[in-house]
Protein backbone atom coordinates (compact mmCIF):
# COMPACT_ATOMS: atom_id res chain seq x y z
CA UNK A 1 0.00 0.00 0.00
CA UNK A 2 1.46 3.27 -0.47
CA UNK A 3 -0.02 7.00 0.38
CA UNK A 4 -1.75 9.03 -2.84
CA UNK A 5 -4.26 11.93 -2.66
CA UNK A 6 -7.63 10.53 -4.25
CA UNK A 7 -7.05 12.57 -7.08
CA UNK A 8 -4.16 9.55 -7.56
CA UNK A 9 -6.33 6.73 -6.32
CA UNK A 10 -9.06 7.67 -9.23
CA UNK A 11 -6.71 7.47 -11.81
CA UNK A 12 -4.52 4.70 -10.43
CA UNK A 13 -7.96 2.37 -10.16
CA UNK A 14 -8.85 3.29 -13.61
CA UNK A 15 -5.51 2.38 -14.81
CA UNK A 16 -6.06 -1.09 -13.18
CA UNK A 17 -9.64 -1.47 -14.56
CA UNK A 18 -7.69 -0.96 -17.72
CA UNK A 19 -9.06 2.72 -18.77
CA UNK A 20 -6.80 3.56 -21.59
CA UNK A 21 -9.20 6.56 -22.92
CA UNK A 22 -10.89 9.40 -21.39
CA UNK A 23 -13.42 11.66 -22.64
CA UNK A 24 -13.20 15.16 -20.45
CA UNK A 25 -13.54 18.56 -19.83
CA UNK A 26 -12.05 20.31 -17.09
CA UNK A 27 -13.27 22.66 -14.13
CA UNK A 28 -12.65 24.03 -11.04
CA UNK A 29 -13.43 21.00 -8.92
CA UNK A 30 -12.18 18.63 -11.27
CA UNK A 31 -8.64 20.71 -11.66
CA UNK A 32 -6.85 18.32 -8.71
CA UNK A 33 -7.43 15.74 -11.26
CA UNK A 34 -6.21 17.02 -14.28
CA UNK A 35 -3.29 18.09 -12.36
CA UNK A 36 -2.58 13.86 -11.55
CA UNK A 37 -3.16 13.30 -15.02
CA UNK A 38 0.26 13.86 -16.69
CA UNK A 39 1.62 11.08 -13.57
CA UNK A 40 -0.73 8.32 -15.58
CA UNK A 41 0.87 8.58 -19.14
CA UNK A 42 -0.78 5.27 -19.77
CA UNK A 43 -4.32 7.12 -19.75
CA UNK A 44 -5.35 8.95 -22.81
CA UNK A 45 -7.57 12.29 -22.32
CA UNK A 46 -9.21 13.72 -25.32
CA UNK A 47 -10.70 17.18 -24.41
CA UNK A 48 -14.33 17.18 -25.88
CA UNK A 49 -16.15 20.71 -26.75
CA UNK A 50 -19.12 20.08 -24.93
CA UNK A 51 -20.17 17.37 -22.09
CA UNK A 52 -22.58 15.79 -23.98
CA UNK A 53 -20.10 14.58 -26.33
CA UNK A 54 -18.03 12.80 -23.93
CA UNK A 55 -20.57 10.77 -23.00
CA UNK A 56 -21.31 9.80 -26.27
CA UNK A 57 -17.79 9.45 -27.18
CA UNK A 58 -17.25 6.85 -24.22
CA UNK A 59 -20.97 5.69 -25.30
CA UNK A 60 -19.49 5.22 -29.13
CA UNK A 61 -16.12 3.85 -27.69
CA UNK A 62 -18.05 0.99 -25.71
CA UNK A 63 -20.49 -0.08 -28.53
CA UNK A 64 -17.70 -0.34 -31.12
CA UNK A 65 -14.90 -2.40 -28.92
CA UNK A 66 -17.13 -4.11 -26.40
CA UNK A 67 -15.16 -2.13 -23.60
CA UNK A 68 -16.17 -0.01 -20.68
CA UNK A 69 -16.00 4.05 -21.97
CA UNK A 70 -15.61 6.48 -19.75
CA UNK A 71 -16.34 9.97 -19.54
CA UNK A 72 -15.48 12.69 -17.10
CA UNK A 73 -17.32 16.10 -16.46
CA UNK A 74 -16.92 18.78 -13.89
CA UNK A 75 -19.61 19.56 -11.31
CA UNK A 76 -22.92 21.80 -11.52
CA UNK A 77 -23.08 22.22 -15.55
CA UNK A 78 -20.71 19.84 -16.31
CA UNK A 79 -22.33 17.09 -15.01
CA UNK A 80 -25.51 17.94 -15.62
CA UNK A 81 -24.50 18.02 -19.94
CA UNK A 82 -23.51 14.88 -19.39
CA UNK A 83 -27.10 13.40 -18.74
CA UNK A 84 -28.40 12.88 -22.07
CA UNK A 85 -25.18 10.84 -22.42
CA UNK A 86 -25.56 8.60 -19.87
CA UNK A 87 -29.50 8.30 -20.24
CA UNK A 88 -29.20 7.23 -23.79
CA UNK A 89 -26.02 4.51 -22.44
CA UNK A 90 -28.74 3.60 -20.18
CA UNK A 91 -31.74 3.19 -22.63
CA UNK A 92 -29.49 1.21 -24.31
CA UNK A 93 -27.60 -1.55 -22.02
CA UNK A 94 -24.20 -0.01 -22.69
CA UNK A 95 -21.26 0.26 -20.08
CA UNK A 96 -20.40 3.84 -19.21
CA UNK A 97 -18.44 5.00 -16.46
CA UNK A 98 -19.06 9.10 -16.26
CA UNK A 99 -16.70 10.68 -13.24
CA UNK A 100 -17.84 13.78 -11.98
CA UNK A 101 -16.53 16.21 -9.71
CA UNK A 102 -18.22 18.32 -6.73
CA UNK A 103 -18.26 20.84 -4.49
CA UNK A 104 -16.29 20.38 -1.34
CA UNK A 105 -17.40 18.59 1.46
CA UNK A 106 -18.38 21.76 3.08
CA UNK A 107 -20.27 23.20 0.85
CA UNK A 108 -22.93 20.14 -0.38
CA UNK A 109 -26.06 21.03 -0.06
CA UNK A 110 -25.48 24.90 0.53
CA UNK A 111 -25.70 25.95 -3.05
CA UNK A 112 -22.21 26.08 -3.42
CA UNK A 113 -21.33 27.62 -6.95
CA UNK A 114 -21.71 24.97 -9.58
CA UNK A 115 -22.98 22.44 -7.12
CA UNK A 116 -25.85 19.91 -8.22
CA UNK A 117 -26.89 17.21 -6.69
CA UNK A 118 -25.87 14.37 -9.80
CA UNK A 119 -26.31 11.24 -7.96
CA UNK A 120 -29.67 12.24 -7.35
CA UNK A 121 -30.56 13.79 -10.81
CA UNK A 122 -28.82 10.35 -12.69
CA UNK A 123 -30.40 8.02 -9.73
CA UNK A 124 -33.09 6.39 -12.38
CA UNK A 125 -30.40 6.13 -15.48
CA UNK A 126 -27.32 4.67 -13.73
CA UNK A 127 -26.78 1.11 -12.25
CA UNK A 128 -25.49 1.93 -9.43
CA UNK A 129 -23.73 5.69 -8.75
CA UNK A 130 -21.86 6.78 -5.37
CA UNK A 131 -20.95 10.12 -3.99
CA UNK A 132 -17.65 9.64 -2.70
CA UNK A 133 -17.23 11.20 1.04
CA UNK A 134 -13.29 10.09 1.98
CA UNK A 135 -10.05 9.31 -0.23
CA UNK A 136 -9.78 6.14 1.37
CA UNK A 137 -13.12 4.44 -0.30
CA UNK A 138 -12.05 5.78 -3.88
CA UNK A 139 -10.23 2.05 -4.67
CA UNK A 140 -13.51 0.53 -3.70
CA UNK A 141 -15.88 2.42 -5.09
CA UNK A 142 -13.93 2.67 -8.63
CA UNK A 143 -14.11 -1.15 -8.70
CA UNK A 144 -17.43 -1.55 -7.26
CA UNK A 145 -18.82 0.82 -10.38
CA UNK A 146 -16.55 -0.95 -12.80
CA UNK A 147 -18.19 -4.28 -12.06
CA UNK A 148 -21.45 -2.91 -11.91
CA UNK A 149 -21.13 -1.28 -15.35
CA UNK A 150 -19.49 -4.05 -17.47
CA UNK A 151 -21.30 -7.22 -15.28
CA UNK A 152 -24.72 -9.13 -15.89
CA UNK A 153 -26.69 -6.39 -18.19
CA UNK A 154 -24.23 -3.70 -18.88
CA UNK A 155 -24.92 -0.22 -18.24
CA UNK A 156 -23.91 3.41 -16.97
CA UNK A 157 -21.94 4.26 -13.57
CA UNK A 158 -22.04 7.29 -12.15
CA UNK A 159 -18.86 8.73 -9.26
CA UNK A 160 -19.33 12.15 -7.96
CA UNK A 161 -16.04 13.17 -5.74
CA UNK A 162 -15.82 16.23 -4.38
CA UNK A 163 -13.02 18.68 -4.51
CA UNK A 164 -11.58 18.38 -1.62
CA UNK A 165 -11.70 14.58 -1.33
CA UNK A 166 -9.51 14.56 -4.70
CA UNK A 167 -6.71 16.57 -2.98
CA UNK A 168 -6.99 14.52 0.73
CA UNK A 169 -4.28 11.78 1.11
CA UNK A 170 -4.60 8.09 2.22
CA UNK A 171 -3.47 4.79 1.73
CA UNK A 172 -4.47 2.90 -1.72
CA UNK A 173 -5.92 -0.33 -0.43
CA UNK A 174 -6.90 -1.98 -4.00
CA UNK A 175 -9.35 -4.94 -3.48
CA UNK A 176 -8.41 -7.99 -5.20
CA UNK A 177 -12.25 -9.29 -5.53
CA UNK A 178 -15.58 -7.43 -5.79
CA UNK A 179 -18.41 -8.57 -3.03
CA UNK A 180 -21.51 -6.58 -3.59
CA UNK A 181 -23.98 -8.48 -1.68
CA UNK A 182 -27.16 -8.38 -3.58
CA UNK A 183 -25.76 -8.10 -6.50
CA UNK A 184 -25.22 -11.85 -8.52
CA UNK A 185 -26.04 -11.67 -12.07
CA UNK A 186 -27.07 -14.63 -13.00
CA UNK A 187 -25.22 -16.03 -16.30
CA UNK A 188 -26.21 -19.71 -16.60
CA UNK A 189 -29.46 -20.11 -17.23
CA UNK A 190 -31.67 -22.29 -15.44
CA UNK A 191 -31.54 -26.61 -16.46
CA UNK A 192 -35.19 -26.99 -15.98
CA UNK A 193 -36.11 -23.97 -18.48
CA UNK A 194 -33.53 -24.79 -21.03
CA UNK A 195 -35.47 -27.81 -21.07
CA UNK A 196 -38.65 -26.89 -21.07
CA UNK A 197 -37.77 -24.23 -24.11
CA UNK A 198 -35.91 -27.16 -26.01
CA UNK A 199 -39.61 -28.36 -25.82
CA UNK A 200 -41.36 -25.82 -26.98
CA UNK A 201 -39.24 -25.10 -29.89
CA UNK A 202 -39.91 -29.05 -30.84
CA UNK A 203 -43.16 -28.70 -31.26
CA UNK A 204 -43.01 -25.24 -32.65
CA UNK A 205 -44.34 -25.43 -36.50
CA UNK A 206 -43.44 -21.65 -37.14
CA UNK A 207 -40.69 -20.70 -34.62
CA UNK A 208 -39.19 -17.30 -34.70
CA UNK A 209 -35.72 -15.83 -33.39
CA UNK A 210 -35.84 -12.50 -32.16
CA UNK A 211 -32.33 -11.45 -31.04
CA UNK A 212 -31.35 -8.48 -29.66
CA UNK A 213 -28.80 -6.22 -28.48
CA UNK A 214 -27.76 -8.41 -25.63
CA UNK A 215 -26.44 -11.33 -27.99
CA UNK A 216 -24.09 -8.78 -29.43
CA UNK A 217 -23.42 -7.62 -25.64
CA UNK A 218 -22.72 -11.45 -24.75
CA UNK A 219 -20.72 -12.01 -27.96
CA UNK A 220 -23.11 -14.97 -28.91
CA UNK A 221 -23.32 -14.41 -33.07
CA UNK A 222 -21.79 -17.82 -33.25
CA UNK A 223 -24.09 -19.78 -31.05
CA UNK A 224 -27.19 -17.85 -32.52
CA UNK A 225 -26.01 -19.23 -35.57
CA UNK A 226 -25.78 -22.63 -34.32
CA UNK A 227 -29.20 -22.82 -32.89
CA UNK A 228 -30.78 -21.27 -35.87
CA UNK A 229 -29.15 -23.81 -38.32
CA UNK A 230 -29.90 -26.87 -35.74
CA UNK A 231 -33.56 -26.15 -35.54
CA UNK A 232 -34.02 -24.38 -38.69
CA UNK A 233 -35.07 -21.46 -37.10
CA UNK A 234 -35.68 -17.86 -39.34
CA UNK A 235 -34.07 -15.12 -37.38
CA UNK A 236 -35.22 -11.53 -37.28
CA UNK A 237 -33.31 -8.86 -34.86
CA UNK A 238 -34.53 -5.67 -33.06
CA UNK A 239 -32.41 -2.49 -34.31
CA UNK A 240 -30.51 -2.25 -32.11
CA UNK A 241 -29.66 -6.32 -32.56
CA UNK A 242 -28.59 -5.62 -36.14
CA UNK A 243 -25.46 -7.65 -36.59
CA UNK A 244 -26.05 -10.04 -34.01
CA UNK A 245 -26.73 -12.15 -36.90
CA UNK A 246 -25.26 -12.01 -40.16
CA UNK A 247 -27.24 -10.59 -42.72
CA UNK A 248 -26.74 -12.52 -45.97
CA UNK A 249 -27.50 -15.97 -43.64
CA UNK A 250 -29.87 -17.78 -45.47
CA UNK A 251 -31.86 -17.71 -42.16
CA UNK A 252 -31.92 -14.14 -41.73
CA UNK A 253 -34.97 -12.18 -42.30
CA UNK A 254 -34.02 -8.11 -41.49
CA UNK A 255 -35.26 -6.41 -38.56
CA UNK A 256 -38.85 -5.65 -37.10
CA UNK A 257 -40.47 -3.04 -35.62
CA UNK A 258 -41.79 0.40 -36.54
CA UNK A 259 -38.86 0.69 -39.54
CA UNK A 260 -38.63 -2.81 -39.84
CA UNK A 261 -38.90 -4.77 -43.16
CA UNK A 262 -42.68 -5.71 -44.07
CA UNK A 263 -41.22 -9.68 -43.72
CA UNK A 264 -40.03 -9.43 -40.55
CA UNK A 265 -43.28 -8.11 -38.95
CA UNK A 266 -45.32 -10.30 -40.32
CA UNK A 267 -42.80 -13.35 -39.29
CA UNK A 268 -43.13 -12.20 -35.69
CA UNK A 269 -46.65 -11.22 -35.80
CA UNK A 270 -47.14 -15.05 -37.49
CA UNK A 271 -45.40 -17.54 -35.87
CA UNK A 272 -46.59 -19.63 -33.16
CA UNK A 273 -43.09 -19.31 -30.91
CA UNK A 274 -40.97 -16.77 -30.28
CA UNK A 275 -37.88 -17.03 -29.06
CA UNK A 276 -36.84 -13.63 -27.62
CA UNK A 277 -32.89 -13.40 -27.15
CA UNK A 278 -31.50 -10.58 -24.94
CA UNK A 279 -34.31 -7.72 -26.09
CA UNK A 280 -36.68 -6.15 -24.19
CA UNK A 281 -39.90 -6.37 -26.80
CA UNK A 282 -40.34 -2.46 -26.30
CA UNK A 283 -43.34 -1.16 -28.11
CA UNK A 284 -40.99 0.25 -30.88
CA UNK A 285 -39.82 -3.12 -32.33
CA UNK A 286 -43.51 -5.07 -31.22
CA UNK A 287 -46.07 -2.09 -32.24
CA UNK A 288 -49.23 -2.31 -29.85
CA UNK A 289 -48.19 -4.47 -27.47
CA UNK A 290 -52.22 -6.00 -26.78
CA UNK A 291 -52.22 -6.74 -30.57
CA UNK A 292 -48.62 -8.60 -31.38
CA UNK A 293 -49.60 -11.88 -32.54
CA UNK A 294 -51.84 -13.07 -29.24
CA UNK A 295 -51.74 -16.69 -30.44
CA UNK A 296 -47.36 -16.74 -30.12
CA UNK A 297 -46.25 -18.03 -26.81
CA UNK A 298 -43.04 -16.29 -25.42
CA UNK A 299 -39.74 -18.14 -24.82
CA UNK A 300 -37.80 -14.91 -23.12
CA UNK A 301 -33.91 -15.24 -22.36
CA UNK A 302 -32.49 -11.99 -20.32
CA UNK A 303 -30.01 -11.78 -18.48
CA UNK A 304 -31.84 -8.56 -16.51
CA UNK A 305 -34.47 -11.09 -14.70
CA UNK A 306 -36.95 -7.33 -14.47
CA UNK A 307 -37.37 -7.58 -18.23
CA UNK A 308 -38.68 -11.00 -17.71
CA UNK A 309 -42.69 -10.41 -18.64
CA UNK A 310 -42.23 -6.61 -18.37
CA UNK A 311 -44.37 -6.30 -21.73
CA UNK A 312 -45.58 -9.74 -22.61
CA UNK A 313 -46.52 -12.66 -20.20
CA UNK A 314 -43.80 -15.25 -20.60
CA UNK A 315 -44.62 -19.03 -21.65
CA UNK A 316 -40.60 -19.72 -20.93
CA UNK A 317 -38.71 -17.23 -18.74
CA UNK A 318 -34.76 -17.79 -18.91
CA UNK A 319 -32.26 -15.71 -16.85
CA UNK A 320 -28.88 -15.85 -18.26
CA UNK A 321 -26.58 -14.95 -20.63
CA UNK A 322 -27.26 -15.68 -24.66
CA UNK A 323 -23.55 -16.95 -24.70
CA UNK A 324 -23.99 -19.42 -22.15
CA UNK A 325 -27.72 -20.52 -22.82
CA UNK A 326 -27.71 -20.68 -26.40
CA UNK A 327 -25.53 -23.13 -26.32
CA UNK A 328 -27.26 -25.52 -23.91
CA UNK A 329 -30.57 -24.73 -25.40
CA UNK A 330 -28.85 -26.03 -28.64
CA UNK A 331 -27.83 -29.44 -27.37
CA UNK A 332 -31.26 -29.89 -26.31
CA UNK A 333 -33.47 -29.04 -29.45
CA UNK A 334 -33.49 -31.15 -32.24
CA UNK A 335 -32.76 -30.88 -35.25
CA UNK A 336 -35.70 -29.77 -37.22
CA UNK A 337 -36.81 -28.46 -41.01
CA UNK A 338 -39.31 -25.68 -41.17
CA UNK A 339 -39.56 -26.09 -44.90
CA UNK A 340 -43.39 -24.29 -45.31
CA UNK A 341 -42.71 -21.40 -42.74
CA UNK A 342 -40.12 -20.75 -44.80
CA UNK A 343 -41.28 -20.87 -47.70
CA UNK A 344 -44.18 -18.73 -46.12
CA UNK A 345 -41.68 -15.52 -45.07
CA UNK A 346 -40.06 -16.19 -48.36
CA UNK A 347 -43.22 -15.61 -50.12
CA UNK A 348 -44.33 -12.26 -47.98
CA UNK A 349 -41.13 -11.12 -48.66
CA UNK A 350 -41.05 -11.49 -52.68
CA UNK A 351 -44.60 -9.36 -52.43
CA UNK A 352 -43.24 -6.75 -50.03
CA UNK A 353 -39.50 -6.28 -50.83
CA UNK A 354 -39.37 -3.82 -48.51
CA UNK A 355 -35.49 -2.97 -49.26
CA UNK A 356 -36.40 -2.44 -53.35
CA UNK A 357 -34.77 0.58 -54.40
CA UNK A 358 -36.65 2.37 -56.85
CA UNK A 359 -35.20 3.88 -59.98
CA UNK A 360 -34.84 6.92 -60.01
CA UNK A 361 -32.93 10.43 -61.08
CA UNK A 362 -33.11 12.01 -58.30
CA UNK A 363 -30.49 11.25 -55.11
CA UNK A 364 -32.37 9.11 -53.10
CA UNK A 365 -30.98 8.26 -49.54
CA UNK A 366 -31.51 4.94 -49.55
CA UNK A 367 -29.07 4.93 -52.79
CA UNK A 368 -26.88 6.65 -50.81
CA UNK A 369 -26.80 4.20 -48.29
CA UNK A 370 -26.73 0.97 -50.62
CA UNK A 371 -23.95 2.63 -52.69
CA UNK A 372 -21.71 3.23 -49.07
CA UNK A 373 -22.78 -0.68 -48.53
CA UNK A 374 -21.12 -1.63 -52.30
CA UNK A 375 -18.20 0.46 -52.30
CA UNK A 376 -17.23 -0.68 -48.94
CA UNK A 377 -18.08 -3.59 -49.63
CA UNK A 378 -20.11 -4.09 -46.56
CA UNK A 379 -16.92 -3.76 -43.76
CA UNK A 380 -17.70 -0.41 -42.81
CA UNK A 381 -18.79 0.59 -38.92
CA UNK A 382 -21.61 2.85 -39.12
CA UNK A 383 -22.83 5.16 -36.64
CA UNK A 384 -25.56 7.23 -37.20
CA UNK A 385 -28.03 9.70 -35.59
CA UNK A 386 -31.48 9.72 -35.24
CA UNK A 387 -34.06 10.15 -37.83
CA UNK A 388 -34.70 8.91 -41.65
CA UNK A 389 -31.42 8.79 -42.34
CA UNK A 390 -31.08 6.18 -39.32
CA UNK A 391 -33.62 4.24 -40.69
CA UNK A 392 -32.31 3.68 -44.03
CA UNK A 393 -28.83 2.76 -42.77
CA UNK A 394 -29.99 0.49 -40.99
CA UNK A 395 -31.99 -0.75 -43.43
CA UNK A 396 -29.72 -0.48 -46.81
CA UNK A 397 -26.70 -1.48 -45.35
CA UNK A 398 -26.27 -4.93 -44.70
CA UNK A 399 -24.16 -5.93 -41.68
CA UNK A 400 -22.03 -8.81 -41.36
CA UNK A 401 -21.00 -8.43 -37.59
CA UNK A 402 -21.75 -7.84 -34.45
CA UNK A 403 -21.09 -3.92 -33.66
CA UNK A 404 -21.02 -2.64 -37.13
CA UNK A 405 -24.24 -0.54 -36.59
CA UNK A 406 -23.39 1.87 -34.06
CA UNK A 407 -27.19 3.92 -33.02
CA UNK A 408 -28.99 5.40 -30.22
CA UNK A 409 -31.76 3.01 -30.17
CA UNK A 410 -33.97 3.20 -26.72
CA UNK A 411 -33.59 7.11 -26.17
CA UNK A 412 -33.12 7.99 -29.80
CA UNK A 413 -30.83 10.93 -29.15
CA UNK A 414 -30.76 13.32 -31.86
CA UNK A 415 -26.75 14.31 -31.74
CA UNK A 416 -25.36 11.32 -31.02
CA UNK A 417 -23.81 10.48 -35.01
CA UNK A 418 -20.71 12.88 -34.32
CA UNK A 419 -19.13 12.07 -30.87
CA UNK A 420 -20.76 8.50 -30.76
CA UNK A 421 -18.84 7.87 -34.27
CA UNK A 422 -15.79 9.90 -32.54
CA UNK A 423 -15.71 7.33 -29.86
CA UNK A 424 -15.51 4.33 -32.15
CA UNK A 425 -13.04 5.31 -34.18
CA UNK A 426 -10.99 6.01 -30.95
CA UNK A 427 -11.54 2.59 -30.22
CA UNK A 428 -11.05 1.30 -33.53
CA UNK A 429 -8.20 3.86 -34.84
CA UNK A 430 -7.90 0.94 -37.84
CA UNK A 431 -11.43 0.88 -38.82
CA UNK A 432 -13.25 2.50 -41.60
CA UNK A 433 -16.33 4.50 -39.37
CA UNK A 434 -18.36 6.38 -41.26
CA UNK A 435 -20.64 8.72 -39.22
CA UNK A 436 -24.27 8.83 -41.13
CA UNK A 437 -25.60 12.34 -39.56
CA UNK A 438 -28.79 13.82 -40.09
CA UNK A 439 -28.54 17.63 -41.20
CA UNK A 440 -30.75 18.32 -37.45
CA UNK A 441 -28.78 15.78 -35.82
CA UNK A 442 -25.51 16.74 -37.16
CA UNK A 443 -25.98 20.63 -35.67
CA UNK A 444 -26.89 19.97 -32.01
CA UNK A 445 -23.21 18.37 -31.85
CA UNK A 446 -21.20 19.67 -34.68
CA UNK A 447 -18.54 21.28 -32.24
CA UNK A 448 -16.72 18.10 -32.03
CA UNK A 449 -15.14 18.46 -35.30
CA UNK A 450 -12.49 20.13 -33.33
CA UNK A 451 -11.66 16.47 -31.56
CA UNK A 452 -11.55 15.39 -35.34
CA UNK A 453 -8.98 17.10 -35.89
CA UNK A 454 -7.31 16.98 -32.68
CA UNK A 455 -7.16 13.68 -32.12
CA UNK A 456 -6.40 13.75 -36.35
CA UNK A 457 -9.18 11.01 -36.65
CA UNK A 458 -10.18 9.43 -40.22
CA UNK A 459 -13.44 9.55 -40.08
CA UNK A 460 -15.79 9.57 -42.44
CA UNK A 461 -18.62 11.79 -41.96
CA UNK A 462 -21.75 11.63 -44.34
CA UNK A 463 -24.59 14.06 -43.48
CA UNK A 464 -28.09 13.19 -45.13
CA UNK A 465 -28.88 16.89 -46.59
CA UNK A 466 -32.61 17.18 -46.33
CA UNK A 467 -32.95 20.61 -45.31
CA UNK A 468 -35.74 19.21 -43.02
CA UNK A 469 -36.05 17.71 -39.31
CA UNK A 470 -37.22 14.79 -42.14
CA UNK A 471 -38.52 12.03 -39.38
CA UNK A 472 -40.57 14.97 -37.64
CA UNK A 473 -41.92 16.15 -41.52
CA UNK A 474 -42.62 12.86 -42.47
CA UNK A 475 -44.84 12.42 -39.36
CA UNK A 476 -46.57 15.93 -40.05
CA UNK A 477 -47.10 14.77 -43.35
CA UNK A 478 -48.62 11.35 -42.55
CA UNK A 479 -50.56 11.98 -39.38
CA UNK A 480 -50.78 16.02 -39.22
CA UNK A 481 -52.50 16.47 -42.48
CA UNK A 482 -49.45 18.23 -43.86
CA UNK A 483 -49.04 20.89 -41.54
CA UNK A 484 -45.80 21.49 -41.68
CA UNK A 485 -44.37 23.28 -38.28
CA UNK A 486 -40.87 23.73 -36.92
CA UNK A 487 -39.22 21.34 -39.29
CA UNK A 488 -37.61 23.35 -42.37
CA UNK A 489 -34.60 24.13 -41.48
CA UNK A 490 -31.66 26.73 -42.61
CA UNK A 491 -28.43 25.12 -42.86
CA UNK A 492 -24.94 26.29 -42.75
CA UNK A 493 -22.77 25.69 -45.35
CA UNK A 494 -21.59 22.35 -43.84
CA UNK A 495 -18.76 22.11 -46.25
CA UNK A 496 -17.25 25.40 -44.93
CA UNK A 497 -17.99 24.58 -41.39
CA UNK A 498 -15.77 21.35 -42.31
CA UNK A 499 -13.62 23.87 -43.71
CA UNK A 500 -13.22 26.18 -41.02
CA UNK A 501 -11.89 22.88 -38.87
CA UNK A 502 -9.57 22.06 -41.45
CA UNK A 503 -11.44 19.23 -42.45
CA UNK A 504 -11.90 18.47 -46.29
CA UNK A 505 -15.41 18.22 -47.43
CA UNK A 506 -17.10 17.60 -50.68
CA UNK A 507 -20.66 18.97 -51.54
CA UNK A 508 -22.21 16.08 -53.87
CA UNK A 509 -25.17 16.94 -55.39
CA UNK A 510 -26.37 14.54 -58.38
CA UNK A 511 -26.78 11.19 -57.99
CA UNK A 512 -23.89 10.56 -60.72
CA UNK A 513 -21.48 11.94 -58.16
CA UNK A 514 -22.39 9.23 -55.12
CA UNK A 515 -19.80 6.64 -55.64
CA UNK A 516 -17.02 8.99 -57.10
CA UNK A 517 -17.52 10.93 -53.76
CA UNK A 518 -17.14 7.72 -51.48
CA UNK A 519 -14.71 6.54 -53.26
CA UNK A 520 -12.47 9.56 -52.75
CA UNK A 521 -13.55 9.73 -49.20
CA UNK A 522 -12.06 6.61 -49.06
CA UNK A 523 -9.13 7.03 -50.66
CA UNK A 524 -8.54 10.21 -48.15
CA UNK A 525 -6.46 9.25 -45.61
CA UNK A 526 -7.51 11.53 -42.92
CA UNK A 527 -11.43 13.18 -42.05
CA UNK A 528 -13.27 14.23 -45.12
CA UNK A 529 -17.28 15.42 -44.74
CA UNK A 530 -19.10 14.80 -47.59
CA UNK A 531 -22.57 17.01 -47.48
CA UNK A 532 -25.11 14.67 -49.69
CA UNK A 533 -27.94 16.90 -50.55
CA UNK A 534 -30.73 14.04 -50.86
CA UNK A 535 -34.20 14.13 -51.97
CA UNK A 536 -35.75 16.33 -49.56
CA UNK A 537 -39.36 14.63 -49.31
CA UNK A 538 -38.55 11.18 -49.39
CA UNK A 539 -40.28 8.84 -46.63
CA UNK A 540 -39.08 6.18 -44.66
CA UNK A 541 -41.08 2.73 -45.47
CA UNK A 542 -42.14 0.26 -44.28
CA UNK A 543 -43.79 1.88 -41.65
CA UNK A 544 -46.20 1.10 -38.66
CA UNK A 545 -47.95 3.69 -38.10
CA UNK A 546 -47.53 5.34 -33.94
CA UNK A 547 -49.50 3.33 -31.63
CA UNK A 548 -50.33 0.76 -34.55
CA UNK A 549 -49.86 -3.61 -34.53
CA UNK A 550 -47.26 -4.88 -36.30
CA UNK A 551 -49.52 -6.68 -38.47
CA UNK A 552 -50.61 -3.18 -39.91
CA UNK A 553 -47.54 -2.28 -41.53
CA UNK A 554 -48.13 -0.07 -44.26
CA UNK A 555 -45.51 -0.56 -47.46
CA UNK A 556 -44.63 2.89 -49.28
CA UNK A 557 -48.09 4.02 -51.03
CA UNK A 558 -48.08 3.62 -54.53
CA UNK A 559 -48.13 7.31 -55.21
CA UNK A 560 -45.01 8.00 -53.49
CA UNK A 561 -42.98 5.46 -55.03
CA UNK A 562 -44.04 6.89 -58.36
CA UNK A 563 -42.40 10.24 -57.32
C1 LIG B 1 -32.43 15.45 -28.83
C2 LIG B 1 -33.63 15.15 -29.65
N1 LIG B 1 -34.55 16.12 -29.88
C3 LIG B 1 -35.64 15.84 -30.63
C4 LIG B 1 -35.84 14.60 -31.15
C5 LIG B 1 -37.10 14.31 -31.98
N2 LIG B 1 -36.71 13.92 -33.34
C6 LIG B 1 -36.64 12.64 -33.77
S1 LIG B 1 -36.14 12.50 -35.33
C7 LIG B 1 -36.03 14.15 -35.52
C8 LIG B 1 -35.58 14.76 -36.81
C9 LIG B 1 -34.17 14.44 -37.10
O1 LIG B 1 -33.73 15.28 -38.13
P1 LIG B 1 -32.34 15.09 -38.83
O2 LIG B 1 -31.27 14.95 -37.79
O3 LIG B 1 -32.16 16.16 -39.83
O4 LIG B 1 -32.48 13.67 -39.52
P2 LIG B 1 -33.50 13.18 -40.67
O5 LIG B 1 -34.73 12.67 -40.00
O6 LIG B 1 -33.79 14.36 -41.56
O7 LIG B 1 -32.74 12.11 -41.36
C10 LIG B 1 -36.40 14.81 -34.34
C11 LIG B 1 -36.46 16.27 -34.16
C12 LIG B 1 -34.87 13.63 -30.86
N3 LIG B 1 -34.97 12.36 -31.30
N4 LIG B 1 -33.77 13.93 -30.13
Amino acid sequence: MSRMTGAQMVLEGLQREGVEVIFGYPGGVVLPLYDTLPQYPGIRHILVRHEQGAAHMADGYARASGKMGVCLGTSGPGATNLVTGICTAWMDSVPVFALTGNVSRTLLGKDGFQEADITGITHSITKHNYLVMRAEEIPLTIREAAHICRTGRPGPVLVDIPKDVFQETAEFDWPEKVHLRGYRPTYEGHAGMIRRAAELIDQARRPIIIAGHGVIWSDAQAELVALAEKAEIPVITTFLGIGAFPEAHRLSYGWLGMHGMFYANMAADNADVVIGIGMRFDDRAMGRFKDFNPGAKIIHIDIDPAEIGKNFPTAVPIVGSAKNVLPRLTEHVREAKHTEWLNWIDQVREEHPSLHIRESRRMLPQYVVRTLYEETEGNATIVTGVGQHQMWAGQHYFYKRPRQLISSGGLGTMGFELPGAIGAQVALPEAEVWAICGDGGFQMTMQELAVVVDENLPLKIAIFNNGYLGMVRQWQQLFYDRNFVAVAMTQPDFCKIADAYGIRAIRVETKAEVAPAIREARAHRGPILLDFMIDQEENVWPMVPAGAALSETIEAPAEELAR
